[in-house]
Protein backbone atom coordinates (compact mmCIF):
# COMPACT_ATOMS: atom_id res chain seq x y z
CA UNK A 1 0.00 0.00 0.00
CA UNK A 2 0.83 3.56 -0.72
CA UNK A 3 2.06 5.60 2.24
CA UNK A 4 -0.29 8.79 2.36
CA UNK A 5 1.13 11.73 4.04
CA UNK A 6 -1.11 13.51 5.63
CA UNK A 7 -0.64 17.79 5.96
CA UNK A 8 -0.38 17.44 9.39
CA UNK A 9 2.61 14.66 9.14
CA UNK A 10 4.10 16.43 6.49
CA UNK A 11 4.12 19.67 8.79
CA UNK A 12 5.90 17.86 11.95
CA UNK A 13 8.30 16.40 9.53
CA UNK A 14 8.79 19.81 7.97
CA UNK A 15 8.99 21.38 11.86
CA UNK A 16 11.22 18.42 13.57
CA UNK A 17 13.74 16.92 10.61
CA UNK A 18 14.23 20.32 8.43
CA UNK A 19 13.85 22.83 11.30
CA UNK A 20 11.87 24.30 8.33
CA UNK A 21 9.36 25.92 10.54
CA UNK A 22 8.51 26.92 14.20
CA UNK A 23 5.61 25.08 15.68
CA UNK A 24 3.67 28.74 15.68
CA UNK A 25 3.63 28.43 11.89
CA UNK A 26 2.65 25.02 11.69
CA UNK A 27 -0.69 25.53 13.63
CA UNK A 28 -1.28 28.65 12.06
CA UNK A 29 -1.41 26.38 8.50
CA UNK A 30 -3.55 23.48 10.03
CA UNK A 31 -5.67 26.13 11.21
CA UNK A 32 -6.03 27.75 7.81
CA UNK A 33 -6.29 24.22 6.26
CA UNK A 34 -9.44 23.79 8.72
CA UNK A 35 -10.98 26.30 7.53
CA UNK A 36 -10.34 26.04 3.99
CA UNK A 37 -11.84 22.32 4.61
CA UNK A 38 -15.09 24.48 6.56
CA UNK A 39 -15.51 26.95 3.16
CA UNK A 40 -15.19 23.93 0.91
CA UNK A 41 -18.29 22.31 2.92
CA UNK A 42 -20.31 25.73 2.05
CA UNK A 43 -19.05 25.71 -1.57
CA UNK A 44 -20.40 22.35 -2.45
CA UNK A 45 -23.20 23.19 -0.84
CA UNK A 46 -24.06 25.33 -3.32
CA UNK A 47 -27.64 26.46 -3.60
CA UNK A 48 -29.03 23.69 -1.05
CA UNK A 49 -27.20 25.93 1.49
CA UNK A 50 -28.46 28.98 0.11
CA UNK A 51 -25.02 30.24 -0.10
CA UNK A 52 -25.27 31.69 -3.89
CA UNK A 53 -26.16 35.15 -4.70
CA UNK A 54 -24.72 39.30 -3.85
CA UNK A 55 -25.24 39.79 -0.10
CA UNK A 56 -26.39 43.37 -0.99
CA UNK A 57 -23.13 45.19 0.09
CA UNK A 58 -19.81 46.35 -1.11
CA UNK A 59 -16.02 45.73 0.06
CA UNK A 60 -13.60 48.32 0.50
CA UNK A 61 -12.66 47.89 -3.48
CA UNK A 62 -16.22 48.47 -4.22
CA UNK A 63 -16.90 45.24 -5.78
CA UNK A 64 -20.09 43.42 -5.07
CA UNK A 65 -19.96 41.01 -1.90
CA UNK A 66 -20.88 38.07 -2.74
CA UNK A 67 -22.78 35.94 0.22
CA UNK A 68 -19.77 33.34 -0.12
CA UNK A 69 -17.08 35.90 0.11
CA UNK A 70 -18.75 37.11 3.29
CA UNK A 71 -18.85 33.33 4.67
CA UNK A 72 -15.30 32.72 3.83
CA UNK A 73 -13.82 35.70 5.39
CA UNK A 74 -15.97 35.32 8.27
CA UNK A 75 -14.94 31.55 8.39
CA UNK A 76 -11.40 32.34 8.47
CA UNK A 77 -11.61 35.00 11.29
CA UNK A 78 -13.15 32.74 13.34
CA UNK A 79 -10.79 29.97 12.93
CA UNK A 80 -7.77 31.57 13.13
CA UNK A 81 -8.47 34.39 16.19
CA UNK A 82 -8.04 32.36 19.13
CA UNK A 83 -5.31 30.00 18.40
CA UNK A 84 -2.56 31.82 19.64
CA UNK A 85 -0.47 32.24 16.75
CA UNK A 86 -1.43 35.75 15.21
CA UNK A 87 -1.28 39.10 16.01
CA UNK A 88 -3.62 40.40 13.05
CA UNK A 89 -4.98 39.52 10.39
CA UNK A 90 -5.93 41.62 6.82
CA UNK A 91 -8.49 40.52 4.03
CA UNK A 92 -9.54 41.49 0.46
CA UNK A 93 -13.06 42.27 2.31
CA UNK A 94 -11.96 43.99 5.13
CA UNK A 95 -11.28 47.95 4.99
CA UNK A 96 -8.72 47.65 7.57
CA UNK A 97 -6.77 45.34 9.79
CA UNK A 98 -8.24 42.98 11.87
CA UNK A 99 -6.63 42.56 15.28
CA UNK A 100 -6.39 39.74 17.43
CA UNK A 101 -9.06 40.79 20.37
CA UNK A 102 -7.64 40.82 23.85
CA UNK A 103 -9.54 38.30 25.09
CA UNK A 104 -7.34 35.83 23.29
CA UNK A 105 -3.16 35.73 23.09
CA UNK A 106 -1.56 37.19 20.66
CA UNK A 107 1.51 35.38 18.57
CA UNK A 108 3.31 36.66 16.34
CA UNK A 109 2.09 36.19 12.90
CA UNK A 110 0.18 38.01 10.51
CA UNK A 111 -2.16 36.86 8.30
CA UNK A 112 -3.41 38.12 4.84
CA UNK A 113 -6.33 36.45 2.61
CA UNK A 114 -8.32 37.07 -0.50
CA UNK A 115 -11.21 34.19 1.53
CA UNK A 116 -12.98 33.92 -2.05
CA UNK A 117 -10.72 34.60 -5.48
CA UNK A 118 -12.89 34.36 -8.55
CA UNK A 119 -16.43 35.37 -6.80
CA UNK A 120 -17.86 36.34 -10.64
CA UNK A 121 -17.24 32.21 -10.88
CA UNK A 122 -19.08 31.21 -7.96
CA UNK A 123 -22.47 30.98 -8.81
CA UNK A 124 -21.61 29.76 -12.38
CA UNK A 125 -20.25 26.68 -10.65
CA UNK A 126 -16.79 26.96 -11.41
CA UNK A 127 -13.47 26.61 -9.86
CA UNK A 128 -12.61 29.15 -6.87
CA UNK A 129 -10.54 29.45 -4.15
CA UNK A 130 -8.98 30.93 -1.05
CA UNK A 131 -5.44 32.43 -1.42
CA UNK A 132 -3.56 33.39 1.52
CA UNK A 133 0.23 34.52 2.51
CA UNK A 134 2.04 34.72 6.47
CA UNK A 135 3.99 37.43 7.42
CA UNK A 136 6.14 37.70 10.84
CA UNK A 137 5.53 40.84 12.79
CA UNK A 138 8.28 42.82 12.44
CA UNK A 139 10.40 42.37 16.11
CA UNK A 140 10.40 45.39 18.29
CA UNK A 141 6.76 46.78 17.37
CA UNK A 142 4.53 47.54 20.28
CA UNK A 143 0.92 46.63 19.32
CA UNK A 144 0.08 45.71 15.71
CA UNK A 145 -0.54 48.09 12.96
CA UNK A 146 -1.06 48.44 9.43
CA UNK A 147 2.48 49.44 8.68
CA UNK A 148 3.56 46.15 10.10
CA UNK A 149 2.03 44.55 7.23
CA UNK A 150 3.29 46.76 4.41
CA UNK A 151 6.50 44.41 4.06
CA UNK A 152 7.97 42.81 1.00
CA UNK A 153 6.88 39.21 -0.57
CA UNK A 154 10.19 37.82 0.00
CA UNK A 155 9.32 38.39 3.79
CA UNK A 156 6.56 35.68 3.43
CA UNK A 157 7.25 32.73 5.70
CA UNK A 158 4.40 30.84 4.21
CA UNK A 159 1.71 31.43 1.35
CA UNK A 160 -0.61 28.83 -0.21
CA UNK A 161 -3.89 29.14 -1.86
CA UNK A 162 -7.32 26.31 -2.04
CA UNK A 163 -8.86 25.48 -5.03
CA UNK A 164 -12.47 24.47 -4.60
CA UNK A 165 -12.55 22.79 -8.17
CA UNK A 166 -13.55 19.31 -9.14
CA UNK A 167 -11.21 18.44 -6.12
CA UNK A 168 -10.08 20.43 -3.51
CA UNK A 169 -6.33 20.84 -3.35
CA UNK A 170 -4.18 23.06 -0.75
CA UNK A 171 -1.10 24.45 -2.38
CA UNK A 172 1.47 25.24 -0.07
CA UNK A 173 4.81 26.90 0.35
CA UNK A 174 7.16 27.56 3.33
CA UNK A 175 10.20 28.45 1.56
CA UNK A 176 11.05 24.74 0.65
CA UNK A 177 9.33 24.19 -3.00
CA UNK A 178 5.89 23.55 -3.72
CA UNK A 179 3.64 20.70 -2.53
CA UNK A 180 0.21 19.83 -2.99
CA UNK A 181 -2.28 18.47 -0.62
CA UNK A 182 -6.08 17.04 -1.77
CA UNK A 183 -8.82 17.01 -0.16
CA UNK A 184 -10.00 13.10 1.35
CA UNK A 185 -13.92 13.48 2.31
CA UNK A 186 -14.31 10.31 3.88
CA UNK A 187 -10.86 10.56 6.12
CA UNK A 188 -11.97 14.78 6.45
CA UNK A 189 -7.98 15.51 5.81
CA UNK A 190 -5.34 16.49 3.52
CA UNK A 191 -3.13 14.11 1.87
CA UNK A 192 0.00 15.13 0.69
CA UNK A 193 -0.48 13.94 -3.41
CA UNK A 194 1.78 15.95 -5.17
CA UNK A 195 5.98 16.84 -3.95
CA UNK A 196 8.45 19.05 -5.79
CA UNK A 197 6.06 20.79 -7.93
CA UNK A 198 8.04 22.27 -11.01
CA UNK A 199 6.96 24.75 -13.53
CA UNK A 200 8.21 24.02 -17.10
CA UNK A 201 10.67 27.03 -18.37
CA UNK A 202 8.46 27.18 -21.55
CA UNK A 203 5.26 27.05 -22.40
CA UNK A 204 2.65 27.28 -25.46
CA UNK A 205 -0.23 27.92 -23.27
CA UNK A 206 -0.97 31.46 -22.40
CA UNK A 207 -3.87 33.19 -20.11
CA UNK A 208 -5.15 36.71 -20.27
CA UNK A 209 -8.49 38.19 -20.73
CA UNK A 210 -8.41 38.91 -24.32
CA UNK A 211 -11.44 41.47 -23.80
CA UNK A 212 -9.28 43.88 -22.82
CA UNK A 213 -6.83 43.58 -25.72
CA UNK A 214 -7.72 47.62 -26.55
CA UNK A 215 -6.94 48.65 -23.28
CA UNK A 216 -3.00 47.60 -22.92
CA UNK A 217 0.05 49.30 -23.52
CA UNK A 218 2.37 48.23 -26.67
CA UNK A 219 4.52 45.50 -25.04
CA UNK A 220 1.27 43.41 -23.94
CA UNK A 221 -0.04 43.91 -27.19
CA UNK A 222 3.16 42.81 -28.96
CA UNK A 223 3.35 39.51 -27.04
CA UNK A 224 0.17 38.57 -27.58
CA UNK A 225 0.09 39.29 -31.05
CA UNK A 226 2.98 37.54 -31.69
CA UNK A 227 1.47 34.06 -29.54
CA UNK A 228 -1.23 34.71 -31.95
CA UNK A 229 0.57 34.38 -35.40
CA UNK A 230 1.19 30.98 -33.85
CA UNK A 231 3.84 28.12 -36.15
CA UNK A 232 4.13 31.21 -39.18
CA UNK A 233 5.18 33.94 -36.89
CA UNK A 234 8.23 34.56 -35.38
CA UNK A 235 7.69 32.60 -32.30
CA UNK A 236 7.47 29.59 -34.69
CA UNK A 237 5.29 27.69 -32.38
CA UNK A 238 1.50 27.70 -32.16
CA UNK A 239 0.05 28.95 -28.59
CA UNK A 240 -3.03 27.85 -26.80
CA UNK A 241 -5.16 29.98 -24.18
CA UNK A 242 -6.95 29.24 -21.65
CA UNK A 243 -8.69 32.16 -19.17
CA UNK A 244 -10.73 30.79 -16.07
CA UNK A 245 -10.94 33.94 -14.31
CA UNK A 246 -10.18 32.78 -10.87
CA UNK A 247 -6.50 33.54 -10.42
CA UNK A 248 -6.10 30.59 -8.40
CA UNK A 249 -7.59 28.05 -11.00
CA UNK A 250 -5.68 29.68 -13.60
CA UNK A 251 -2.46 29.05 -11.22
CA UNK A 252 -3.51 26.05 -10.31
CA UNK A 253 -3.25 24.78 -14.22
CA UNK A 254 -0.03 26.58 -14.50
CA UNK A 255 1.55 24.91 -11.08
CA UNK A 256 0.46 21.71 -13.18
CA UNK A 257 1.37 22.03 -16.40
CA UNK A 258 2.93 25.17 -17.40
CA UNK A 259 2.11 28.35 -19.13
CA UNK A 260 1.84 32.08 -18.46
CA UNK A 261 -0.45 33.87 -16.32
CA UNK A 262 -1.16 38.02 -17.28
CA UNK A 263 -3.15 40.67 -15.59
CA UNK A 264 -1.39 43.55 -17.03
CA UNK A 265 -1.88 47.38 -16.51
CA UNK A 266 -4.53 48.83 -18.73
CA UNK A 267 -6.14 52.29 -19.92
CA UNK A 268 -9.60 51.58 -18.56
CA UNK A 269 -8.39 52.53 -14.74
CA UNK A 270 -4.88 54.43 -15.93
CA UNK A 271 -4.45 55.10 -12.02
CA UNK A 272 -4.56 51.86 -10.91
CA UNK A 273 -1.21 49.48 -11.34
CA UNK A 274 -3.72 46.68 -11.85
CA UNK A 275 -6.70 44.55 -10.62
CA UNK A 276 -4.82 42.16 -8.55
CA UNK A 277 -3.94 42.71 -5.44
CA UNK A 278 -0.22 43.11 -4.28
CA UNK A 279 -0.95 41.68 -0.41
CA UNK A 280 -3.17 38.55 -0.92
CA UNK A 281 -3.50 38.30 -4.43
CA UNK A 282 -0.12 38.90 -6.44
CA UNK A 283 2.64 37.98 -3.37
CA UNK A 284 1.27 34.78 -2.51
CA UNK A 285 1.21 33.42 -5.93
CA UNK A 286 4.75 34.59 -6.81
CA UNK A 287 5.80 33.33 -3.68
CA UNK A 288 4.51 29.42 -5.06
CA UNK A 289 5.30 30.48 -8.46
CA UNK A 290 9.05 30.63 -7.50
CA UNK A 291 9.37 27.72 -5.65
CA UNK A 292 8.21 25.85 -8.08
CA UNK A 293 10.95 27.03 -11.02
CA UNK A 294 8.72 29.93 -12.45
CA UNK A 295 8.88 33.77 -12.55
CA UNK A 296 6.51 36.42 -11.07
CA UNK A 297 7.24 40.35 -12.48
CA UNK A 298 5.05 43.24 -12.35
CA UNK A 299 6.21 43.10 -16.14
CA UNK A 300 8.85 45.43 -15.06
CA UNK A 301 10.43 43.92 -11.87
CA UNK A 302 9.92 41.55 -9.00
CA UNK A 303 6.54 41.60 -7.76
CA UNK A 304 7.84 39.85 -4.16
CA UNK A 305 10.63 43.09 -4.05
CA UNK A 306 8.07 45.84 -4.35
CA UNK A 307 7.41 47.51 -1.72
CA UNK A 308 3.80 47.71 -0.55
CA UNK A 309 2.52 51.02 0.80
CA UNK A 310 -1.24 50.50 1.25
CA UNK A 311 -2.95 47.12 2.27
CA UNK A 312 -5.07 46.72 -0.58
CA UNK A 313 -2.41 48.14 -3.34
CA UNK A 314 -3.10 46.67 -6.69
CA UNK A 315 -0.55 45.58 -9.14
CA UNK A 316 0.15 44.13 -12.53
CA UNK A 317 0.87 40.56 -12.78
CA UNK A 318 3.02 38.19 -14.83
CA UNK A 319 3.89 34.93 -13.73
CA UNK A 320 4.68 31.59 -14.95
CA UNK A 321 6.55 29.29 -16.88
CA UNK A 322 10.43 31.34 -16.77
CA UNK A 323 11.63 32.25 -20.67
CA UNK A 324 7.81 34.06 -21.11
CA UNK A 325 7.72 35.72 -18.20
CA UNK A 326 11.22 37.22 -18.87
CA UNK A 327 9.92 37.56 -22.64
CA UNK A 328 7.19 39.58 -21.57
CA UNK A 329 8.76 41.31 -19.12
CA UNK A 330 12.06 41.98 -21.56
CA UNK A 331 9.20 43.42 -24.06
CA UNK A 332 8.17 46.05 -20.69
CA UNK A 333 11.60 47.56 -20.15
CA UNK A 334 13.50 47.32 -23.65
P1 LIG B 1 -11.85 38.65 -6.96
O1 LIG B 1 -10.80 38.51 -5.91
O2 LIG B 1 -12.80 39.77 -6.66
O3 LIG B 1 -12.55 37.38 -7.27
O4 LIG B 1 -11.11 39.16 -8.32
C1 LIG B 1 -9.92 38.56 -8.75
C2 LIG B 1 -10.17 37.76 -9.99
C3 LIG B 1 -9.07 36.80 -10.32
O5 LIG B 1 -9.30 35.58 -9.66
C4 LIG B 1 -9.16 36.67 -11.81
O6 LIG B 1 -7.92 36.34 -12.40
C5 LIG B 1 -9.63 38.02 -12.24
O7 LIG B 1 -10.24 38.62 -11.11
C6 LIG B 1 -10.61 37.95 -13.36
O8 LIG B 1 -10.89 39.22 -13.79
P2 LIG B 1 -11.78 39.52 -15.09
O9 LIG B 1 -13.20 39.22 -14.72
O10 LIG B 1 -11.53 40.98 -15.36
O11 LIG B 1 -11.29 38.63 -16.20
MG1 LIG C 1 -9.25 37.68 -5.58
Amino acid sequence: MTRRISLTQYLIEQQRQHGHIPQELRLLIEVVARACKRIAISVNKGALGEVLGTAGSENVQGEVQKKLDIIANEVLIEANEWGGHLAAMASEEMEGIYVVPNRFPQGEYLLMFDPLDGSSNIDVNVSIGTIFSVLKKPEGSAGVSEADFLQPGTQQAAAGYCVYGPQTTLVLTVGDGVVMFTLDREQGSFVLTEDEVKIPEDTKEFAINMSNMRHWDAPMKRYIDECLEGSTGVRGKDFNMRWIASMVADVHRILTRGGVFMYPWDKREPNKAGKLRLMYEANPMAFLVEQAGGAATNARQRIMEMQPTQLHERVAVVLGSKNEVERVTAYHLG
